[in-house]
């Protein structure tokens, strides 16, 4: 069994998979903290984890000027300068059993939570590059940058994907070569002992175990990049689907949900009032600037209260504009609505870009259910 050395896992994941391993938290769990614990912090595994000894790990450079550098663990942690991002990684297929509702998809069948929020820490791949022989000649040509993980299906061929090469190289882009992750080294199932993190991208960019990198011309030909992580129209089926006339994803569309109450939940009248949480993000470092919450179906519309950190912490400066890798948690506290016995609540949210979510998902259904994105709705009980 390929899997037979497998970390062990956090009882409380809801498991969609076992081998290989993808499972998320509990939607309330994100919500209890800005930073979500790694161990239950949602996994997405395509294959076996591999078991990588990080005293003869190996990071190998190839496709710049002079021939291909390596560069070890240790060589990552001194040679650069410790870099920490805060960045939220979400799967393109978050959300997609909502989608799957409308007419069957392809995939996993994730909740609202294949999404989290951790503290990454390592080397930034701009200065990694640089080290390696990266400059304006190079640019010249150049125009993506592929990652290979150390995980290999039984045809020996590793999970990988590809990013444009100005996201890798700029300044703003973020980009880390991580080794660290919540202030710890990574754990092995979100990559150990290095991983990629490609703030504001999809998920399936942010490379675990990273064993290679190439500068390139030409985008990854890895059956991830190429032919799947894809979005189409509703009208494609399987049949007509030509995977070669949509282009990879990248940066994210503007997404939140509602973490609390849960779907179906009892909520107790007495009180008189009604606390909603969620989460919401943006791809691309659009920052989040609105939610709005309605407790009618979609009738009335409340402005939910933005949070980027834990209550009693000082506050963080805004990001700079552009950079908003990681989410904001939001909460709002309304009177019930008298004498009803259930209520509808829908979150959307805005980003900085005044982009918003679609209000249902059948016009943006695809059969491979991702970029799902639509009003998150939550249908709540209320008892005297
Ligand atoms: N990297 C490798 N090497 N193998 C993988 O299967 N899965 C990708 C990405 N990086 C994957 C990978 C996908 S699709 C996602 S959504 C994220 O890792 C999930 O990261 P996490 O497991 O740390 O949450
Ligand atoms: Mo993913």
């Amino acid at each position: 069994d390929p899997y037979s050395s497998d970390p062990e896992r956090h009882p409380v994941l809801r498991i969609n998979s076992h081998k290989p391993f993808n499972a998320e938290p509990p939607p309330e769990i994100l919500t209890d903290s800005y930073i979500t614990p790694s161990a239950v912090f949602f996994k997405r595994n395509h294959l076996p984890v591999p078991q990588v000894d990080p005293a003869s790990y190996q990071l190998q450079v190839e496709g710049l000027p002079g021939g291909g550098v390596t560069f070890s663990l240790e060589d990552l942690k001194t040679r650069f300068p410790k870099h920490d991002v805060t960045a939220t990684v979400q799967c393109a297929g978050n959300r997609r059993s909502e989608m799957d509702r409308v007419k069957q998809v392809k995939g996993l069948s994730w909740g609202i939570a294949a999404i989290s929020n951790a503290k990454w820490s390592g080397a930034r791949l701009r200065d990694v590059l640089l080290a390696a022989g990266y400059g304006p000649d190079v640019a010249q040509w150049a125009r993506h940058v592929h990652f290979e993980g150390l995980d290999k299906d039984v045809t020996g061929a590793a999970y990988g994907a590809s990013i444009p090469l100005n996201k890798a190289v700029s300044e703003e882009g973020d980009v880390l070569l991580a080794y660290e992750m919540n202030g710890e080294k990574i754990p092995p199932d979100h990559g150990f002992p290095v991983r990629v993190v490609v703030p504001g991208v999809v998920g399936a960019r942010s490379v675990k175990w990273v064993g290679k990198i190439v500068v390139s011309a030409e985008e990854s030909s890895s059956h991830w990049q190429q032919n799947d992580y894809k979005g189409f129209s509703p009208g494609t089926d399987w049949d007509t689907v030509d995977y070669k006339s949509a282009p990879a994803i990248q940066e994210l569309p503007v997404q939140s949900a509602i973490t609390l109450p849960a779907d179906g939940a009892l909520i107790d009248s007495s009180d008189g009032s009604l606390t909603v949480k969620g989460y919401a993000w943006s791809g691309g470092g659009r920052e989040v600037v609105r939610v709005d919450v309605s407790l009618d179906g979609g009738q009335t519309w409340q402005v939910a209260e933005l949070k980027s950190g834990d209550e009693g912490q000082a506050p963080k400066p805004p990001p700079p504009p552009g950079r908003a890798w990681a989410w904001k948690l939001w909460e709002l506290t309304a009177p019930l609505p008298p004498q009803v016995q259930e209520l509808e609540i829908i979150c959307k949210a805005v980003d900085s870009s005044y982009n918003v979510q679609p209000e249902t998902f059948a016009p943006i259904w695809n059969l491979r259910g991702v970029l799902s994105n639509a009003w998150h709705r939550v249908t709540v009980k209320i008892t005297e």
